[in-house]
């Protein structure tokens, strides 16, 4: 695309609008970065320096958004916000990051999507190409914005992708795309349940022939999703064996594909967890479609240790298991967590809520959970539809949620953060959340 000259405005200034400005200044544009925040909020905006742009920081100045060639559009900013309904009204082109990125690129294109297990099944995928010495770059919502990859000289793209992105595709189309499951999550954006499901569909809407669909059998919501005819349906299934595709038995994970079959075994994976098998089967498939040779894949999943502030383990102060699943941001992640412990959990849970129903948890926290801390802004609705389940109290911050945790947990017992919310209340993102979790324990562990 040449946007040369072009008077381009990109919106939020974060990771997303920070390489769209690098990407867009590099290619001539005449950028101007828009954020409702101050410049002392903002990170990072020093790092621009090189590039000859205009703020426009604190608000949203809206003849920006009226006399613009193209705005460009960070995942977190929603699209009903009134400088966007301005620009679409003057008849301005919106486009995502995601899509201005992939106008650029051509390499083949995995791209991730579903409710949990993205950001693991994505660096699987990256950790299984990179050792089949592929050149990929692994980022999306996973951190690094695909924008940034126009930059490297890569012969594949492996790409985590959340509903925000796919609501600003328009020729978006990747050559495998995965559907892990889907569950309730991100209503405080969507209007419903089902606008969320919509902008998750949108990852099939422009893919054809020659293309692929990774698609979950066990998941009832994924089965229902409109997938064009002529793309590749592949599914995956943790509860049988299928004809086609990749499938389980026991302790084995068995691919049945074009008359071939390949068996993988599951007591050589370290990741822990029913949901990371699934997450494991899943991102086998694009790679030995490829022509990946299946030892050679099994042995790349297996030597994955996993994602920090996923259920990791990190520590064992006062003979309890300290579990860090900060990254647990909805309802569906904190029942997997759960359900793969032994009782009794003492759960930290709580953070900005995003609108979900928590209901589907009460079974699981009176058949789990000893007691449950309640943080932040979600801690009220949270404590009235939870609150008889199990002991429940709701504490100020990290430090105290750490501390009750510690003297109410009997010895040999578990102490989960997982919150089933995100984190935006009360910090910049889920990690730093998680590093506060550790560094309280930490604290206490001086202690000793
Ligand atoms: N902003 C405005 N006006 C608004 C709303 C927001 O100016 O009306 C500004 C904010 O002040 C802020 C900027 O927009 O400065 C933030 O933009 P952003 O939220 O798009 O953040 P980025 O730093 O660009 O990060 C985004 C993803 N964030 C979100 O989708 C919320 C990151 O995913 C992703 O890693 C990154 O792009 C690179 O691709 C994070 C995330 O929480 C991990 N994702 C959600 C999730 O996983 O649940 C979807
Ligand atoms: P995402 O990027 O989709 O948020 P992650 O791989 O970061 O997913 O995992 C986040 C949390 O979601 C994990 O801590 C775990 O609790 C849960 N999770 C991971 N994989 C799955 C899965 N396949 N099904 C359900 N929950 C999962």
């Amino acid at each position: 695309m040449d946007y040369s000259q072009k008077k381009i405005v990109v919106i939020g200034a974060g990771l997303s609008g920070q390489a769209l400005v690098r990407f867009f200044c590099e290619k001539g544009a005449q950028v101007t970065l828009s954020d409702h925040r101050q410049a002392a909020q903002l990170n990072g905006l020093a790092l621009l320096r090189d590039c000859a742009l205009k703020l426009d920081l604190g608000g949203h100045n809206l003849d920006y958004f009226r006399q613009a060639d193209l705005v460009a559009v960070s995942p977190g900013v929603p699209l009903d916000i009134e400088p966007l309904v301005v620009a679409r009204k003057n008849g301005i082109a919106l486009l995502g990051e995601v899509e201005i990125a992939v106008r650029e690129l051509d390499a083949p294109l995995i791209g991730v999507t579903g409710t949990n297990g993205k950001s693991t099944t994505t660096s699987l995928i990256g950790e299984m190409l990179s050792g089949w010495g592929r050149n990929c770059f692994v980022g999306g919502n996973l951190g690094t914005p695909l924008i940034s990859a126009c930059q490297g000289d890569y012969d594949s793209l492996v790409v985590e992708l959340s509903s925000f992105q796919l609501e600003t595709i328009e020729t978006f189309s990747p050559d495998f795309a995965l559907m892990l499951n889907l569950s309730e999550d991100h209503l405080d954006r969507y209007a419903d349940f089902s606008s969320y499901l919509a902008a998750k569909e949108a990852i099939f809407s422009n893919m054809g022939s020659g293309q692929y669909a990774i698609l979950n059998e066990n998941d009832g919501r994924v089965r229902e999703l409109a997938v064009p005819v002529a793309v590749r349906k592949v599914w995956f299934s943790a509860l049988r064996l299928l004809d086609e595709g990749m499938g389980r038995r026991d302790d084995q994970l068995v691919w049945r594909w074009q008359g071939e079959e390949s068996r993988f075994d599951l007591r050589l994976l370290k990741l822990q967890g029913e949901h990371n098998i699934e997450n494991a089967m899943a991102a086998l498939i694009a790679p030995l479609l490829m022509g990946m040779p299946p030892e050679l894949a099994w042995q790349k999943v297996c030597g994955f240790a996993g994602l920090t502030h996923r259920m990791q383990l990190v520590s064992e102060f006062n003979a309890i298991r300290w579990f860090n699943d900060s990254k647990g941001t909805n309802v569906g992640s904190v029942v997997k967590s759960l359900v793969g412990l032994p009782g009794p959990v003492t759960l930290i849970a709580g953070g900005k809520d995003k609108g979900g129903d928590y209901a589907p948890l009460r079974d699981l926290l009176r058949q789990k959970v000893g007691r449950l801390l309640l943080l932040g802004e979600a801690a009220e609705r949270m404590n009235t539809v939870l609150g008889d389940c199990c002991p429940t109290e709701r504490v100020a911050d990290m430090a105290e949620a750490v501390k009750l945790a510690a003297q109410k947990t009997a010895v040999g017992g578990t102490v989960l953060l997982s919150p089933a919310c995100s984190s935006f209340d009360m910090y910049p993102n889920y990690a730093a959340r998680g590093d506060d979790f550790v560094a309280q324990i930490q604290k206490l562990e001086g202690r000793r």
